[in-house]
């Protein structure tokens, strides 16, 4: 562990109910689990990758000491602005057209004692439709320690669901009315009035504060003794100062332990996410795994007229989809563990549809008899059953390594009960004749 992680563990004292250092270490912890777990393949890891990163970016900001402020809103109320007013100097490009941020961009603000402030600035919400923009505000609100959400005026309704949502997602929300020099002393408090009453539910009022960013310059007009008026125009500075003041405060007493919150908040939504994620990419890659080694047994029965060979060479067939299935699952199986486990999956689908096996037999039997003689369509209809057979076995097997190498208290009779009542055998069946044909027809 790097020493400002652990001076950050056991500086920070807090009175509130949640415990910062026990919410860093658990977030560290979890984060560090999910990248370094062996057990999760590279197939599926490969699904997640996307996870993945934003498991070690935000790992990388907590051992760095960084805290994230990130600037929000509508194209053109002044983020950039607001942010290059912070920073004293011009970081960040702004324009009075629309759209200049065109993705999220980052500048070093400030040194804290045990880390530094970054500053973000993020394209405009109102360029994004729904759920894009739902997308970006819950992005942010994962990286961002301190999300500035910027307005103009009164928030429209699209600014005031995007703020709910910010709000929603349990991290620190500051609403900035920024362009204040548009409005008088009383249209501005006024203005701020509304604001307080209006998100109540949402944010403590002093949460709530007024800037300019970029104000316009000033015209000045000065009466010279002959009576003479002249107009200038004067630079105006920025004002930040409430926010500036605001912002610092909260940094100093809590920086560090809203970031850690943050990671924490951020870790265990991610695992939920993540552990969902992987069950539901396992599955999809063993579904396509058993796919094709139905086609390719399929196809093996439909092509090739001996069946005795049809049969040995499936069954090879059957014990490399089992091997390859438990890879998915993060188990590595023996040849001879995988005929074990293949053994009691064909006595439990012997024992339950035994006239469908029979009839496999049956038209492997007829394909002797009838030798050379066999047309596309019977060579088909027997891959078909070889095709549902393979599927049959490999969701048997998958069954059993999603459960950690168990049948669970089902057992495998019952296991194998409830996969033959959850698929349409028809429909596979069918699904299965216009694969094999597919393949045959295209050589
Ligand atoms: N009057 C006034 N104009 C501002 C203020 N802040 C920004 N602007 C102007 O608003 C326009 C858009 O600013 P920009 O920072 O690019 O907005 P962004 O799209 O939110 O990043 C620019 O022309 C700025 O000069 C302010 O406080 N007062
Ligand atoms: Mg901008």
């Amino acid at each position: 562990m790097r020493s400002n992680l652990r001076n950050l563990l056991f500086r920070e004292k807090t009175t509130t109910k949640v415990n910062p250092e026990q919410h860093l270490l658990e977030a560290n912890r979890n984060i560090r689990e999910l990248i370094e777990d062996t057990q999760i393949p590279s197939s599926v890891r490969a699904e997640l990758s996307a996870e993945f990163e934003e498991i070690s970016s935000i790992s990388d900001k907590l051992l760095n000491g960084e805290i994230h402020i990130a600037a929000f809103g509508r194209v053109g109320v002044g983020k950039s602005s607001l942010l290059n007013a912070l920073l004293d100097r011009d970081a960040f490009s702004t324009s009075p057209l629309h759209g200049e941020t065109k993705d999220e961009d980052r500048e070093n603000w400030r040194t804290l004692r045990d880390g530094h402030v970054v500053l973000i600035d993020t394209p405009g919400i109102d360029e994004l439709d729904g759920e894009e923009r739902e997308m970006l505000a819950r992005s942010i609100s994962h990286k961002a320690d301190i999300t500035l959400m910027l307005c103009e005026g009164d928030l429209t309704d699209s600014e005031f669901r995007a703020l709910e949502q910010l709000c929603r997602s349990q991290r620190t929300v500051m609403l900035v009315l920024n362009k204040s020099d548009r409005y008088t002393r009383t249209e501005l408090e006024a203005l701020l009035q509304r604001l307080e009453d209006r998100c109540q539910d949402l944010l403590p009022a002093q949460r709530i504060v007024g800037a300019s960013a970029a104000p316009r310059p000033e015209t000045v007009i000065q009466i010279d003794e002959s009576g003479k008026e002249t107009e200038t125009r004067r630079h105006a500075a920025p004002d930040t100062a409430v926010l500036r003041e605001r912002l610092w405060t909260l940094l100093e007493n809590e920086g560090q332990t809203l970031a850690a919150l943050n990671a924490a908040i951020f870790a265990s939504e991610l695992d939920e996410k993540i552990a969902t994620r992987i069950v539901a990419a396992r599955k999809s890659v063993a579904e396509k795994i058993i796919r094709n080694y139905c086609l390719g047994k399929g196809l093996l029965v439909a092509l090739n007229p001996v069946p005795v060979t049809d049969l040995l060479a499936a069954a090879g067939t059957d014990v490399a989809m089992v091997i390859h299935l438990g890879e998915v699952y993060g188990f590595k199986l023996s040849r001879r563990e995988a005929s074990k486990l293949l053994l009691t999956i064909s006595a439990q689908l012997v024992a339950l549809m035994g006239a469908y096996w029979g009839m496999n037999l049956v038209s492997s039997a007829l394909k002797t008899a009838s030798a050379g003689l066999s047309t596309a369509l019977t060579a088909t209809a027997q891959g078909a059953l070889a095709w549902y057979a393979t599927y049959l076995t490999g969701k048997m097997a998958q069954s059993w390594f999603s459960k950690g190498k168990s049948w669970g208290n089902a057992g495998p009779q019952q296991t194998a009960r409830r996969i033959l009542a959850s698929l349409d055998r028809d429909t596979l069946l069918k699904t299965a004749r216009q694969d094999l044909l597919t393949r045959l027809k295209g050589g």
